[in-house]
């Protein structure tokens, strides 16, 4: 039989045999399907699988929960009923004792595609009816974005669905000044799914039209080889002093569109007079930025000069904000595009993204499906997402936080549905400390993830294809059903009955359920989505001719307005949503928040370790930790697609050719890699496209800590450090990091088997 499911990586046809997955097919609608759809086919009916609720031994039997034991013991099968009732009294007691506060369910992560099993919304409906929690704000992907840009130009919501299109580059866009690359491996992937990706076709659309692009990048192949791509290699979180070079040639050589920076910008007065070194002695000359960035003083002249020639259009990869300061270098780019004066104009001006995931640049037309709704946190508190270490270490401490200070809770239980801290958080050997303080982690997973490894109740959770779903995402043009391939595997329960068994237990399942069914509450999302379409103009089929349709798809809308059109004809008329209405380069509300870390204009600021600069003289290498090309995240790492990327299971890091041959690595070899925060086992791979100081080794392999706590399979969070991008945003700073390789010479241990 062939069932429809979707993914964050794309809708597909499963084959199920005899109750198994036989085979994965990309539905025809979608002219790329991604490879890592693979990943489905043994990944989710798997060893791996967690088959009954399990609780910790030490937790149920040990001393104060034998806390220090949490990630290290044995697991007890107990039966589901037990297992409920130990969590709901243990939720009943955390709320009564300390308070709701002290439960932490941020539970940030990505989990599965679905709108009603949207793992995230099941869990804090559940704890809004319980009177609320702890929560986070902001995302891992772009929090220093969202905390800047509001302040200098949009609110990140609208940048994401606004922003310049794929067509308009191609039609209008001569050049395309990309930091960061447009990495197309990343477009595999959308959050809350993708229907047809396009990306891929559409890069070499515009390469077809004669766009030109420039590669700023440590890493050549952040973008595809061709005679029309040049690589400029920057060595990673220099970017702003690379931008402050050009700026500087743009207005030293009387280039910068003053009439534009006058009629729709403030405070370009404030930035010039740093820019040229009025305010601190310093002039951020080309030469100056040589020291910094290791691209020459004359090709960033030259690359100045040309901007100015031509429909010139600025963008920025995700990553670089993902780093120490990196409200910079999005705020730097604005800058040095407001300096151009081409904002507003087809296919000038800037946006960011286009390399992070599928829909970025689309022009397909945007509707707000209706949601599940998960009510209002009571508590109303929230911390910056990356900020999770630092609470539970530092209970009753105070952060600053984009103008105002938050003050840690304490907090005595984790609840964690849909992500995997282990791996997403920053530092894991410091997460681990904050971690085994709560007297209680409860998890709901389909797979023993290290997360679910690190708990005390564990919840066998059903996977997408176990269950029936909508998938419908404001991105994507489509609504998809997705079928039950399979049936719960083992003992496991979709989210929403795990939480409907607890609801019950504390007298809050009448409210939770409201009464209805799975299939009922995909019905009413359907009818509210209907009553939506009507008021954008078309109408939604009946539930029933969808759900038999398996599809439908929005009808196109006219035409997409080119981004900030209306502002450019008239500010005043179309202000921004910011204090002054215009673009602001010098923010006198962050100005006024008086933080060292993120002064009133964009400024180049030493990040805490870098090539050249602090720690380099320890830790001689660059490691850069981007999103991997064979599974999302750690989602699946133990499918046979993901581990065909791997060698003896080590996640591979990429290193070049003379940097491994002054350390005596060939092609293959196990190495260790290792700073003060960690290390981690890999194996080497020879790249001979990037800088020879920089290596990479992406995200998601499953921590596995040894008896001396090397990571076994790779995982690099085990050497990023825990800091915030700055008292602004309070982001994770992923992509600042030093570290040294050298030899593995030990036996190489298998993976971690499930407890
Ligand atoms: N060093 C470094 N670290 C990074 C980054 C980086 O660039 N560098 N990137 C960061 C970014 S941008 C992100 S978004 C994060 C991603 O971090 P996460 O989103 O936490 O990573 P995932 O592996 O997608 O975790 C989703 C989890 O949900 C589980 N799951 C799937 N379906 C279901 C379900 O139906 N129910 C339940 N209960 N669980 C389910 C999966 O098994 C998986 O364990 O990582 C961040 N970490
Ligand atoms: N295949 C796949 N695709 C994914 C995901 C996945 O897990 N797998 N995850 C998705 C998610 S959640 C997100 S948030 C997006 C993330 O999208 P991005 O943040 O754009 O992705 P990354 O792969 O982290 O980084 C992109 C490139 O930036 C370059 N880079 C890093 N630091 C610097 C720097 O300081 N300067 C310059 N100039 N370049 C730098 C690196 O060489 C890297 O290849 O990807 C999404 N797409
Ligand atoms: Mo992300």
């Amino acid at each position: 039989m062939r069932y429809k499911t979707a993914t964050q990586w794309g809708v597909y046809e499963v084959e199920v045999m005899d109750g198994q997955i036989t085979d994965v097919q990309g539905i025809s609608a979608d002219p790329a399907p991604a490879p890592m759809a693979n990943t489905l086919l043994d990944g989710i009916q798997h060893d791996q699988r967690i088959q009954r609720p399990a609780i910790r031994q030490g937790w149920l039997r040990g001393n104060n929960r034998d806390r220090a034991r949490r990630g290290v013991d044995k697991f007890l099968d107990v039966p589901w009923d037990e297992a409920l009732d130990i969590a709901a009294q243990e939720l009943a007691r955390v709320v009564a004792e300390h308070g709701n506060t002290a439960i932490f369910a941020g539970s940030y992560g990505w989990a599965s595609a679905g709108r009603f099993h949207h793992a995230q919304s099941q869990l804090h409906r559940f704890i809004n009816l319980l009177g609320g929690s702890t929560r986070a704000m902001n995302s891992y992907s772009t929090a220093a974005a969202q905390v800047i840009l509001p302040h200098v130009v949009a609110p990140w919501s609208q940048i994401e669905l606004e922003q310049t299109s794929w067509q308009e580059i191609t039609n209008s866009t001569e050049l395309v000044v990309a930091f960061g690359g447009i990495p197309l491996r990343n477009t595999q992937v959308a959050y809350g799914g993708i229907t047809e990706h396009q990306s891929s076709g559409s890069f070499t659309q515009a390469l077809a039209s004669g766009v030109k692009f420039i590669n700023i990048s440590p890493i050549k192949d952040d973008m595809p080889e061709s005679s029309s791509v040049q690589w400029l290699a920057c060595r990673p979180g220099t970017d702003v002093a690379l931008m402050l070079g050009l700026a500087y040639v743009l207005e030293t050589e009387s280039l910068v569109s003053k009439k534009f920076l006058e009629s729709h910008c403030s405070g370009y007065v404030l930035f010039r007079k740093y820019l040229l070194g009025h305010e601190n002695g310093i002039a951020k000359t080309p030469q100056w930025a040589e020291k910094i960035c290791s691209v020459s003083a004359e090709e960033i002249t030259s690359l100045a000069r040309r901007l100015v020639k031509q429909r010139t259009f600025m963008t920025a990869a995700w990553s670089l904000q993902r780093a120490h300061h990196g409200e910079q270098p999005y705020w730097m780019l604005v800058t040095l595009a407001a300096m151009l004066g081409q904002i507003g104009l087809p296919g000038g001006g800037f946006g960011f993204g286009y390399g992070a995931e599928g829909f970025i640049g689309s022009h397909w037309r945007r509707f707000n499906w209706a949601t599940f709704s998960k009510g209002m946190n009571p508590t109303r508190f929230a911390i910056p997402v990356a900020r999770i270490a630092d609470m539970l270490l530092h209970p009753n401490e105070s952060i600053h936080y984009d103008g105002r200070d938050i003050i840690f809770p304490e907090i005595d239980l984790i609840y964690w549905a849909g992500g995997n801290p282990f791996h997403h958080h920053q530092d894991l050997n410091r997460l681990i400390k904050g971690w085994r303080r709560p007297s209680t982690v409860i998890v709901n997973e389909p797979w023993w993830t290290p997360t679910a490894q690190w708990a005390d109740i564990v919840f066998p959770a059903t996977t997408a294809l176990e269950r029936e779903d909508i998938c419908a995402s404001s991105h994507d043009p489509y609504a998809h059903v997705m079928q039950a391939a399979l049936p719960a595997q083992h003992q496991a329960r979709s989210d929403h009955e795990i939480f409907t068994g607890l609801a019950k237990r504390l007298g809050l399942d009448a409210a939770f359920t409201a009464g209805l069914s799975e299939r009922e509450w995909l019905q009413d999302m359907w009818q509210r989505s209907s009553e939506l379409a009507l008021r954008e103009g078309f109408e939604l089929p009946e539930f029933e001719d969808f759900w038999k349709a398996g599809t439908f798809q929005i009808p196109e809308a006219n035409s997409r307005p080119v981004w900030l059109a209306d502002f450019r004809a008239d500010p005043l008329l179309h202000p921004l949503r910011t204090p002054s209405g215009k673009i602001e380069l010098f923010s006198k509300t962050i100005a006024e928040f008086n933080y060292s870390d993120c002064p009133g204009h964009a400024a180049w600021l030493e990040p805490f370790e870098r090539l050249g600069g602090a720690g380099h003289s320890r830790y001689p290498l660059h490691l850069l930790t981007p999103q991997p090309e064979r599974r999302l995240h750690s989602q699946l790492d133990h499918s046979a697609h993901s581990q065909a990327g791997k060698i003896q299971g080590k996640e591979v890091i990429s290193i070049h050719p003379d940097t491994a041959a002054a350390r005596g690595f060939s092609p293959g070899d196990i190495v260790r890699v290792f700073n003060d925060r960690g290390a981690c086992l890999a194996a080497v791979g020879l790249d001979t496209n990037r800088l020879v100081d920089v290596v990479s080794l992406p995200t998601g392999s499953w921590f596995a800590p040894l008896e001396d706590a090397t990571d076994a399979n790779g995982n690099p969070n085990v050497l990023t450090a825990d800091i915030g991008t700055s008292s602004l945003a309070q982001g994770p700073s992923a992509n600042t990091c030093l570290v040294e390789v050298e030899r593995y010479l030990e036996p190489v241990n298998p993976r971690n088997r499930p407890p």
